[in-house]
C-alpha cells in the first residue's frame, strides 16, 4: 500500500523526542548533518513536501513562499519570534504559519533575569577570574558590582515575556517601568509605570531590557542616540532580538563606561557577532539560549507538532498565525 501521510520536512536538528514523533505521525525528512539549507534549497525541498517544520534560520520570503504554496500548506516555526516568515505574503498565498508562543515564555524570562544579575554582578567575570589563578585573597574592594534591589528597571515591549521579566523583577525589588505599543490593563500592569514615550522610558532605566519582536520599528532602536538618553552607568540587557540594537553604538558606550554593563542573549547576524563584545569584561554573552531548557525545547517541538497534526486532520491550529 502507498505511503499516504504527509510530507513534512525538518530543516534542522529536533530533540531526538521530537523526531521520533514527528516519524511516528508524518513521513518525515529530517536533516541529519542540521546544515543550514541555501533558499534555493530551501525551495527545492519545500516542493516535494506538505509541511515544513523550521526555525529562524530559515528564511520564508515572499518569494520563497510563492515558489512553494503549490505544496507546502504549513510552515510550522520553533520559536516565537517570526519574523523570518512574511506573515502576510504567507496569508495571500493561503499557506498557514504557526508558532510556538508561551510555553518558552518563562525560560526567556529567567534568560533575561539571568542577564540582569550577571552583568550587575560581574557573573562571567567573575568566573573567568576564579580560573584563570588569579585570586590569592579576598578584599574589601574585590569584584565590586552594581546593585540590583530597589533599581527601576524599564522594559522595552511589554507582552508575555516583558509581564514574566517584570513579575521576576518584583522579586528583586526592583521598580518595573515599560513601554509598549498599547498601555496595559492594570491587572496585567501589576504596578508597573507606562510610559507613552520610549524616551522617557530610556530617562529612567538604571536597566533597560529589550523584550519586544524585531520589527521594522524597532530595528537598530537602541542607537547612539538613545543610549545618551540612558542614565549614566545604566545596563542594558537583550534577549529577544539582536538586531534591536546598533552594536557599534552599545560596544562604544560599553568602552567609554557611558553604559556600565550589557547582558546580551541576541546578536545581529549571530553568531558572527561585533568583535568588540568579545574583549570587553562588562559585557556578559550567551549564545541565544533564551529558550534553551529541556522542558522548554519539548514543549516548542511538542505545540509544533500538535499544530501539524491539526492541519492535517482538518481542525484550527491552535497557534496559527495566518
Ligand atoms: C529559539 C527564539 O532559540 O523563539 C524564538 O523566537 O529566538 C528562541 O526561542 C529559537 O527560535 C530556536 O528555534
Amino acid at each position: 500500500m502507498s505511503e499516504t501521510r504527509p510530507r513534512v520536512l525538518a530543516t534542522r536538528r529536533y530533540p531526538p523526542e521530537i523526531e521520533a514523533r514527528l516519524e511516528r505521525e508524518f513521513q518525515a525528512t529530517l536533516n541529519e548533518t542540521d546544515r543550514i539549507l541555501s533558499p534555493d534549497e530551501l525551495v527545492a525541498s519545500c516542493r516535494e513536501h506538505d509541511a515544513v517544520l523550521c526555525c529562524p534560520s530559515e528564511r520564508f520570503s515572499r518569494e520563497v513562499l510563492e515558489q512553494v504554496t503549490g505544496s507546502i500548506g504549513i510552515v510550522a516555526t520553533l520559536s516565537v519570534g517570526y519574523e523570518h516568515i512574511d506573515v502576510p505574503a504567507a496569508r495571500d498565498v493561503g499557506i498557514v504559519v504557526t508558532y510556538t508562543p508561551d510555553v518558552l515564555t518563562d525560560a526567556t524570562a529567567d534568560t533575561a533575569m539571568l542577564c540582569i544579575l550577571a552583568a550587575a554582578r560581574r557573573g562571567a567575570e567573575c568566573d573567568r577570574f576564579v580560573r584563570s589563578g588569579r585570586w590569592d585573597r579576598w578584599h574589601t574592594m574585590l569584584m565590586l558590582g552594581i546593585h540590583v534591589s530597589g533599581k527601576r528597571l524599564g522594559i522595552l515591549g511589554m507582552g508575555r515575556i516583558g509581564r514574566a521579566l517584570a513579575r521576576r523583577a518584583r522579586g528583586f525589588d526592583m521598580e518595573v517601568h515599560y513601554h509598549n505599543r498599547r498601555r496595559l490593563p492594570a491587572d496585567q500592569e501589576q504596578g508597573a509605570t507606562f510610559h507613552a514615550d520610549p524616551a522617557e522610558l530610556l530617562a529612567v532605566s538604571d536597566f533597560f531590557s529589550i523584550n519586544c519582536p524585531s520589527t521594522p520599528e524597532t530595528v537598530k532602536f537602541l542607537d547612539a542616540e538613545r543610549i545618551e538618553m540612558l542614565p549614566a552607568g545604566a545596563i542594558v540587557v537583550n534577549t529577544a532580538r539582536g538586531n534591536i540594537v546598533d552594536d557599534e553604538a552599545l560596544v562604544a558606550a560599553l568602552r567609554s563606561g557611558r553604559v556600565a554593563a550589557a547582558g546580551l542573549d541576541v546578536f545581529d547576524n549571530e553568531p558572527n557577532l561585533h568583535p568588540g563584545y568579545l574583549d570587553l569584561e562588562n559585557a556578559f554573552l550567551l549564545p541565544h539560549v533564551g529558550s534553551a531548557t529541556h522542558e522548554t525545547r519539548m514543549a516548542m517541538g511538542a505545540t509544533c507538532l500538535d499544530n501539524l497534526a491539526a492541519f492535517f486532520a482538518g481542525r484550527p491550529c491552535p497557534q496559527a498565525l495566518t
